[in-house]
């Protein structure tokens, strides 16, 4: 694994009834496709585009909709020499994807629906394995673990040998705690503290805090859209702790923050 020194970013494209739609259900692939170049202009070293939200209490949506919503998306993205990422839990959705022109299957499932691991393998792209406890619908009703470090971290390298066990590549496997899936606020933070250790099991660590909830959690219910103090710093701490890639919302102003970590690390 080359160490390069700065992370990469992930632009997040949701193809979502809250964004690029006309407020029905007709999707505007259009809207979707200029938001994600916008993202390349900014910066972004991959596109991850996903058309089911996993926020929680998101309810899910069916195959047939979902590839409706990013099909035509990732094949206006597919040429622009910036690599495509799906996040989808449906295998069906990963293969018509991939066929589409992504290279990486984002599960936040971490490849445990039924004929997961089976397609991944046939696939041969990129996988990214993910924690999550319980579903998106439910996960933040109680989560409870006893060692939430050491539960996630065994989690994890169990999903990384099934997934190796049914012929994925360690080559092609990234891995992620999946901050606010099914965990609380001291379970986010204690998992973000030991991100160096997470990223030392020798697979690159996908990591994800922009504007998410926990944020809110330490700075007065700050809305979504006032979390990018809170999201950069979550992004500069999981650089240093060598984590390989950011999934982000506001790509511009990642970049820029990395950019001058990196160049401050390399005066020392
Ligand atoms: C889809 N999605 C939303 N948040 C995420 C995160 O933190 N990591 C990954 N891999 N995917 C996410």
């Amino acid at each position: 694994m080359t160490q390069r020194p700065r992370p990469l970013v992930m632009g997040i494209v949701n193809v979502t009834p809250d964004s690029f739609s006309d407020g029905g259900q007709h999707f505007d692939a259009a809207r979707a496709i200029a938001h994600g170049h916008a993202l390349i202009d900014a910066g972004a070293d991959w596109l991850d585009i996903g058309g089911e939200s996993t926020r929680p209490g998101a309810q899910p949506v069916s195959e047939a909709d979902e590839l409706t919503r990013i099909i035509p998306v990732i094949e206006g993205l597919a040429g622009t020499g910036i690599p495509l990422s799906i996040d989808t839990m449906k295998p069906g959705v990963a293969r018509a994807a991939v066929q589409a022109g992504a290279s990486l299957w984002n599960d936040v499932n971490a490849l445990q629906a039924d004929d997961a691991l089976e397609t991944a393998a046939e696939l041969g792209c990129k996988v990214c394995l993910m924690h999550m406890q319980g579903a998106p619908q439910t996960m933040q009703a109680d989560p409870v673990y006893g060692d939430v470090v050491a539960e996630v971290e065994a989690f994890l390298l169990a999903r990384v040998e099934a997934a190796v066990q049914a012929g994925v590549s360690r080559e092609n496997i990234w891995l992620d705690p999946g901050i606010g899936f099914g965990k609380t606020l001291t379970h986010n933070l204690a998992l973000m503290a030991v991100l160096p250790r997470l990223a030392g099991h020798g697979f690159p660590l996908l990591f994800g805090a922009s504007r998410k909830r926990f944020i809110a959690a330490l700075d007065g219910d700050a809305p979504a859209d006032q979390r990018l103090g809170g999201s950069l710093a979550a992004a500069l701490h999981a650089a240093r702790s060598k984590a390989g890639m950011i999934r982000v919302h506001d790509v511009r102003e990642t970049v820029q923050a990395l950019k001058i970590q990196a160049a401050i690390a390399s005066a020392l």
